[in-house]
């Protein structure tokens, strides 16, 4: 089996305490990783000044080796904050009113993918997959090809890929696209995402289409389809059943004290529809005033990027929030919004999804959601708890036997939170068996080895060829 070599922005090294990292593409990646073994090169999180990036920092664990460089502070502005935070990630999340584009930013993300080129060259061997991750890395194959690698190089894509009048806003777009016809197989979360990705191509005149996934531009061919990203479903269910027996768990239940449990559980982030989702919370607890004091929502939302202007004010935001509805709405014997800033250890999150009789999971716009796919698989069939799902995240496009909402719909939320409450239990035993018939299908598994089968079963390595 050939060597894989993984490539993403960040490397997440587990920490000695096994604190998983609040993140869906570590999450996933790792579990795939730690299956097959290989690879994995990207940044360490430390930025220093221009003349102290010193050499590739190596190191083992169980059969992972990782890679890690550092940044300079010049690099992580532009490259990170500045490019992929600030343009491309609003972007490819419907919200051009965020997006900031700068000439400086755009040239730093190019040079600091050049820069990746450089560090990952030394280390591919000719029958290496090279597998690279999101939407801080897609020029990356085209300067590797630029440097003359030969390898069979795919992208995934774990954020949405917009329509073509979103990505035609970005100044940048044109060299972006063409950079990804670089690569030999592309992974999009969704049909949906990949359609989308079809239309820039061919409203560009780039690339001919052979079929529903297969494209040739110039000399060069390449697929393009959908790999929905999983969990790894059977574990995460035995994780959350095992939860149920801890100490933590128990206080939690005794905290309650009868009141029905209802979980948020996201990154701090706007795509992730957290104001809203508290909006209509407060107004299910308003039209439906019975309900005070028999629910509690406990919102989990580690901090994430706080360097970046939009999130730090976020999180000021949901925080002023949440103590506003609790100062309206709660006693002095019930808080209707317990909100928790920071991350949880990954076996208690498994076992509160458990606990949980409803999960809102109403973000704005989302490639996957990890989070949905998690909660149904902690479950107990028995009395599953219900997902709420916004049709907007790519789970939806799986999870169809979720109760699906649109976000946006303040009101509809809301009374859609009344009707999951009221949910029959055979009911929700139907659905939750449907769901977790689709989770065990599509697990992470399958999704990485649905996309390296594609990239390894191409056609023999192709001539190196500039893609831009
Ligand atoms: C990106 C895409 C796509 C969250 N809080 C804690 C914690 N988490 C874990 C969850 C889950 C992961 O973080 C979040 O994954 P999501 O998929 O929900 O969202 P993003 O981070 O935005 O991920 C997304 C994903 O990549 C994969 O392709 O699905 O659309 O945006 O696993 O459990 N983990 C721990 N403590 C927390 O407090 N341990």
């Amino acid at each position: 089996m050939a060597r894989l070599v993984v490539v993403s922005n960040r490397v997440p090294i587990p920490d000695k305490s096994g604190t998983a990292p609040a993140g869906g593409l570590a999450v996933a990646l790792q579990t795939a990783l730690e299956a097959r073994g290989g690879l994995w090169l990207g940044w360490s999180g430390r930025s220093c000044t221009d003349d102290a990036v010193g050499p590739l920092q190596r190191l083992k664990e169980g059969n992972i080796e990782y890679a890690l460089t550092d940044l300079t502070e010049r690099d992580v502005e532009e490259y990170y904050q500045g490019f992929a935070n600030r343009v491309l990630w609003p972007i490819c999340h419907y919200r051009l009113d965020l997006a900031e584009y700068g000439r400086r930013e755009m040239a730093g993300y190019f040079r600091v993918n050049r820069f990746f080129a450089s560090r990952l060259l030394p280390l591919i061997e000719p029958d290496d997959l090279i597998w690279i991750h999101d939407y801080h890395l897609i020029p990356l194959a085209a300067e590797l090809r630029r440097q003359g690698v030969t390898n069979r190089i795919g992208f995934f894509l774990h954020i949405p890929w917009p329509a073509p009048d979103v990505f035609h806003a970005m100044p940048v777009h044109e060299a972006l696209l063409t950079s990804m016809t670089a690569y030999d197989v592309l992974g999009f979360q969704t049909e949906h995402d990949r359609e989308n990705f079809a239309d820039c191509l061919s409203r560009h005149g780039l690339g001919d289409r052979l079929d529903a996934f297969r494209f040739t531009v110039g000399e060069r061919s390449f697929t393009a389809r959908s790999y929905p990203i999983g969990i790894e479903t059977d574990d995460f269910a035995a994780l959350a059943k095992r939860a149920a027996e801890t100490a933590l768990h128990k206080r939690m239940l005794q905290s309650l004290d009868g009141k029905q449990l209802i979980i948020g559980v996201d990154r701090l982030d706007y795509s992730k529809g957290i104001t809203q989702r508290i909006d209509a919370f407060e107004s299910f607890l308003t039209r439906h005033a019975d309900s005070q004091r028999k629910v509690t929502l406990l919102q989990i939302t580690p901090k994430s990027r706080s360097e970046v202007p939009e999130y730090e004010a976020m999180q000021r935001a949901v925080a002023e929030q949440a103590g506003r509805v609790n100062g309206a709405l709660g006693t002095v014997d019930w808080v209707p919004i317990r909100y928790i800033n920071r991350s949880l250890r990954r076996p208690a999150l498994a076992g509160l999804y458990r606990m949980a009789k409803l999960a809102l999971v109403t973000p704005l716009r989302d490639g996957m959601n990890l989070v949905a796919k998690e909660f149904v698989a902690a479950q107990n069939g028995e009395d599953p708890g219900v997902l709420l799902l916004s049709r907007f995240a790519g789970a939806a496009q799986e999870l169809k036997e979720a109760v699906l909402v649109n976000p946006y719909d303040v009101e509809g939320t809301a009374d859609a939170i009344a009707r999951s409450l009221a949910m029959p239990v055979e009911e929700r035993r139907e659905r939750w068996t449907a769901m977790m018939t689709t989770l065990r299908t599509n697990d992470v598994f399958a999704w990485c080895d649905g996309f390296l089968d594609d990239l390894a079963a191409g056609p023999t390595p192709q001539q190196a060829r500039p893609a831009a």
